[in-house]
């Protein structure tokens, strides 16, 4: 039996594409009694008669993303701008809270550089990113800077991406592939606020990079479903450095000798940390509301 990828997840309906053709393929019934789900990502086996078929099998997934619901994501590209709207710290250190949470390898976008009379303005974020270990990409979707690097840090595989409405999401893929023709700017709001309402995921092929997912991505920016003991070890730079508190489990708030406050501008950039204070908060608040 042939195997395939799920490229597009509608209700009970899952779009698969095997041998590059494409095909609308139902889960019987025995996977949802079993509580077992199909999504967008997801490798199947299926089981063909003609231009129908029924899936046999789901293979089993590397990861699966909750929101949007996308299996097997190899790559997070998260799109910022410089400017309109201008580079939101706090919505980046969310995101990549987010996603070392669910253990996926992002690559920063700092786009429409263009638009900056200087890059000093942005290179101090940058060096410090890039210090912390993640791939920092500067680029302008309007003059093509940037793009060749770009496709070169693309990997094969599945790429989601993820960052504020009108950053330049859209552009930038259309730069990476014209034929996607993607709605940008005005005209892709009105879209996405009926796709907002779904939960409907498609997976676009894009020749010689595999599938891109434009989805309002990570639109939920709720991080209370980290737990508070876990926040540490999504901040990257915090990791090796909290082996020296002297609790162990340390919160790095209010405990003595705790070896992240004392980098805190050393090692440690001060947003970075003041960021990580207030999400702690935020996950603490929830949680004694909970019980
Ligand atoms: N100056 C400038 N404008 C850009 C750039 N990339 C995108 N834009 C504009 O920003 C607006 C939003 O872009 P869009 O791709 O729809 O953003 P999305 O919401 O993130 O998908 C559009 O008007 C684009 O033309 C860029 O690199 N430089
Ligand atoms: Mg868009
Ligand atoms: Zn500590």
């Amino acid at each position: 039996m042939p195997d395939g990828l799920i490229v597009k997840a509608f209700s009970n309906f899952f779009t698969t594409e095997i041998d590059g053709r494409r095909i609308n393929l139902q889960l019987p019934g025995k996977f949802r009694q079993s509580g077992d789900k199909a999504y967008a990502g997801d490798r199947v086996v299926v089981e063909l008669d003609g231009n129908e078929g029924i899936i046999t099998e789901i293979l089993p997934r590397k990861s699966l993303l909750q929101r949007p619901p996308i299996a097997n994501v190899d790559n997070v590209l998260i799109v910022l701008s410089t400017k309109m709207p201008g580079l939101s710290l706090g919505l980046l250190d969310r995101l990549l809270v987010l996603i070392e949470d669910e253990n996926l390898k992002p690559i920063i976008i700092i786009n429409k550089i263009d638009l900056l009379s200087e890059l000093t303005e942005v290179n101090q974020i940058i060096e410090v990113y890039r210090d912390i270990g993640y791939p920092v990409i500067c680029t302008s979707a309007l003059s093509g800077e940037g793009i060749s690097k770009l496709k070169e840090a693309l990997s094969q595989g599945i790429t989601v991406v993820a960052g504020p409405s009108g950053a330049g999401k859209s552009t930038l893929l259309n730069a990476i592939s014209p034929d996607l023709n993607l709605a940008t700017g005005a005209v892709s709001k009105k879209l996405k606020a009926g796709r907002h309402t779904t939960r409907n995921v498609e997976l676009l092929k894009v020749e010689g990079y595999g599938f891109l997912a434009d989805t309002p991505g990570f639109s939920n920016l709720d991080i209370t479903s980290v737990a508070k003991e876990r926040l540490g070890h999504c901040f990257l730079e915090f990791r090796d450095l909290s082996l020296n508190c002297r609790f162990r489990g340390c919160l790095h708030k209010s405990e003595p000798d705790c070896a992240i406050k004392e980098r805190v501008q050393g090692d440690i950039a001060e947003w970075r940390y003041k960021n990580y204070l207030s999400m702690l908060e935020e996950i603490e608040e929830w949680e004694e509301r909970r019980y």
